[in-house]
Parts: structure tokens; C-alpha cells; sequence
């Protein structure tokens, strides 16, 4: 069977990543429609598929895929989204927006932990990039040290703690390719003597030489938008109560797109850290990099264009009870977007969600 695959922002850096995604993990693609702006229709991508001509967006055209990948703003999944994927006709949608993340009903998938709560469903969102790349370390560990208690009682204390417990390094991807050109272009800006300091239209602040502690909209509670996402998302996807104790502080630092995590984990039971190393090594979409002594640990550099996520500097914390510490680092723009929605469809085929409306 092959699908007919739908993606609404293409040119984005997601989008293109989407695309790439597609392309490498032979996604049984019959045909590749991508939808734009005005601006953006008529333009021609050259895909593996072959050639495809952008086409206007319209919810009509879109209703005629199989499954259709939004990478755009939230605004826009708001208005169409469910319209797309309505009825026994519609297409089914893989959210890259918050918009949808939130409500009841709606799966936030990371194919890896909950690819059974896509069953059935039409519309799914994808979670935030700081969210799914730290919930693959997190996942398999809270499975060993904490799983019969959440079975049995739904009251698992894998809390992960940020600041003095989770602190994300975010990547200038975060804020999609205008942040990695104003990364770069202040970069130049900057070494060539021409300014001293680079000029900000995306960051609050100039991003070159700089770390900048704010992502996203500051809140009522001090937190910013950012690092509630952490909470509210790791909560639905690991199916903890709504009032678990997640608590994260999100950087923007000037590397391109990995971002980077602190974490610390407490768990129910007592850990024992070569058991921990053995659920990494063995966990699907991890790469445990934690050899200390041979330089070997998770980077920004080095975590860079690759599907699984690294997970290194594994060892007790010292400040709490049954507690891990350690650092992730993950391509924000893969497991934190493309991939993800990627596995998700790949997923949905598994399981039957997604079928092909004429047989191909
Ligand atoms: C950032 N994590 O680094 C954000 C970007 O919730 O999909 C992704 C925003 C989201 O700026």
C-alpha cells in the first residue's frame, strides 16, 4: 500500500525536514502534495518523489490525502486543522503546533512511549522538540525504576526537576531557519569587525556570544511558556497526574539545532546506574554516549542530523533520594519535529489508523 502524503509548509525548515524524513525511511509514498501560500504556489521542489509543484493551500485539496503534515503556526492548525481530517473522508493530521497538544481527546504522541493512544484517531499533535527529545532518556527509566507503581496506583514519582533539575540549552532551530540565520549572519556579523554586538529581530536579545534565558512567553507563575510545555506535555504523554512536578528553565544558546538537557530524575524505587545504562543502551531511538574518561558524551555537535537522541553523564545525584542525573542532547528539528511526526504516520500504519482512502 502507498500513501497519498500532504504537507502544509514545506519550504520551513521542518517542512524540508519533514520531506527528508520521508526520503530516507522509505515512507510508502504513492504521491507528495505540498501545499503553500500565494507566494509560495507554483514554486517546484525536487523531492525524491519527484518533482512537485506547490500548490495553494485549500482544505479541499488537502482532504483528498491520506495524511497530511502541518509545519506551520498554530493560528493556522487552529482554523484548518480539523476541518481537514472531518469525516470518514478527511485526511489524517500530524500537528507540528501546540495548537492542539492540550485537549482532551487528542493524542501528543512520541511513537516511542504512547503510539497506541493514536489508534482510531484523525488528528494527532506532535509535542514540543525540549519535551520529546528529553522523554526518550527519561521513558525508559521511568519504565525500570518506576513502571509497577504507576501500573498499580498511578502514582509514579519520576519527577524530573530542572534549574536544580532540568535546564534546556535550546538551539537557534528552535525558532525555525530565520533563528538560524540570525544566528549565523550576527555570527559574521560580529567576527568581521563590522558590529559589536549583533543585531536581534528574532531573539529577545542578540543570540551570538550570548546565552539568553527566555523561550517564549513569561507567564503568571515566572515560568515562561516554554518550560511549561515541558510540564504540561510530559504529564500527557507519559500518562502521569496533572499535577506531577515537572519543573524546567529553558536557555536559548548559540548552537544551530540540537538542543541540549539537564535532567534530573527521582524516581520511586532506588536506582542503580548500570541497570539505567543497560535501558538506555537497549531503549529504541537512544544513543548512550557516556564513556566520561574517553571524552565520549552527549553534544549539540554530535547529536546533529541524527535520528536518536544521545544520552550521557549518567550517574547519582547526590542532592535527592533514588534520583539519575544526566544530559541529553537531540536534533531539535528531527526528534523534535520531523522524525517524530514521521514515526507517528509510521506508526499509524501499524496500528490501522492511517489507510490509504484508494487503493494504490
Ligand atoms: C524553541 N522549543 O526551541 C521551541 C520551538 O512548541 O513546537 C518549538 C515550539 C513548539 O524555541
Amino acid at each position: 500500500t502507498t500513501f497519498n502524503v500532504g504537507i502544509v509548509g514545506a519550504t520551513g525548515a521542518v517542512g524540508k525536514e519533514i520531506v527528508g524524513c520521508l526520503e530516507k525511511r522509505s515512507f510508502p509514498v504513492g504521491n507528495l502534495r505540498i501545499f503553500g501560500s500565494e507566494r509560495s504556489a507554483g514554486k517546484e521542489v525536487d523531492t525524491k518523489f519527484g518533482k512537485v509543484t506547490v500548490e495553494l493551500f485549500s482544505e479541499g485539496s488537502a482532504r483528498e490525502c491520506d495524511v497530511v503534515f502541518l509545519a506551520v503556526d498554530g493560528d493556522f492548525s487552529l482554523k484548518h486543522a480539523e476541518n481537514i481530517c472531518e469525516g470518514e473522508e478527511g485526511a489524517v493530521v500530524i500537528d507540528n503546533s501546540s495548537a492542539f497538544r492540550y485537549k482532551d481527546g487528542i493524542p501528543l504522541c512520541v511513537p516511542e512511549i504512547n503510539a497506541e493512544t493514536t489508534k482510531g484517531k484523525k488528528l494527532i499533535a506532535n509535542p514540543n522538540c525540549t519535551t520529546a527529545i528529553g522523554l526518550m532518556a527519561v521513558w525508559p527509566l521511568h519504565k525500570l525504576f518506576g513502571l509497577k507503581k504507576m501500573v498499580m496506583s498511578t502514582h509514579v514519582k519520576i519527577a524530573i526537576l530542572t534549574n536544580s533539575i532540568q535546564q534546556t540549552y535550546q538551539a537557534a532551530s528552535g525558532a525555525g531557519q530565520p533563528g538560524m540565520d540570525e544566528l549565523i549572519d550576527g555570527t559574521k556579523s560580529v567576527l568581521s569587525g563590522e558590529r559589536d554586538v549583533a543585531e536581534n529581530k528574532v531573539f529577545a536579545h542578540p543570540l551570538p556570544f550570548n546565552v539568553i534565558p527566555h523561550i517564549d512567553k513569561f507567564q503568571e507563575n515566572g515560568y515562561t511558556k516554554e518550560e511549561m510545555k515541558v510540564t504540561w506535555e510530559t504529564r500527557k504523554i507519559c500518562g502521569l497526574d496533572d499535577d506531577f512536578p515537572v519543573s524546567c528553565t529553558a536557555v536559548r544558546i548559540p548552537t544551530s539545532r540540537a538542543h541540549s538537557e539537564s535532567i534530573v530524575a527521582l524516581f520511586d524505587k532506588p536506582v542503580d546506574v548500570a541497570a539505567a545504562r543497560k535501558a538506555l543502551e537497549e531503549a529504541p531511538g537512544v544513543s548512550l554516549k557516556d564513556d566520561p574518561e574517553n571524552l565520549v558524551y552527549p553534544m549539540p555537535l554530535t547529536a546533529t542530523g541524527q535520528y536518536d537522541v544521545e544520552v550521557g553523564r549518567l550517574r547519582k545525584n547526590i542532592a535527592f533520594d533514588n534520583a539519575l542525573e544526566f544530559f541529553v542532547c537531540g536534533d531539535q528539528l528531527l526528534r523534535g519535529a520531523a522524525l517524530n511526526a514521521v514515526a507517528v504516520a509510521e506508526a499509524m500504519v501499524e496500528n490501522g489508523a492511517l489507510k490509504a482512502k484508494v487503493a494504490a
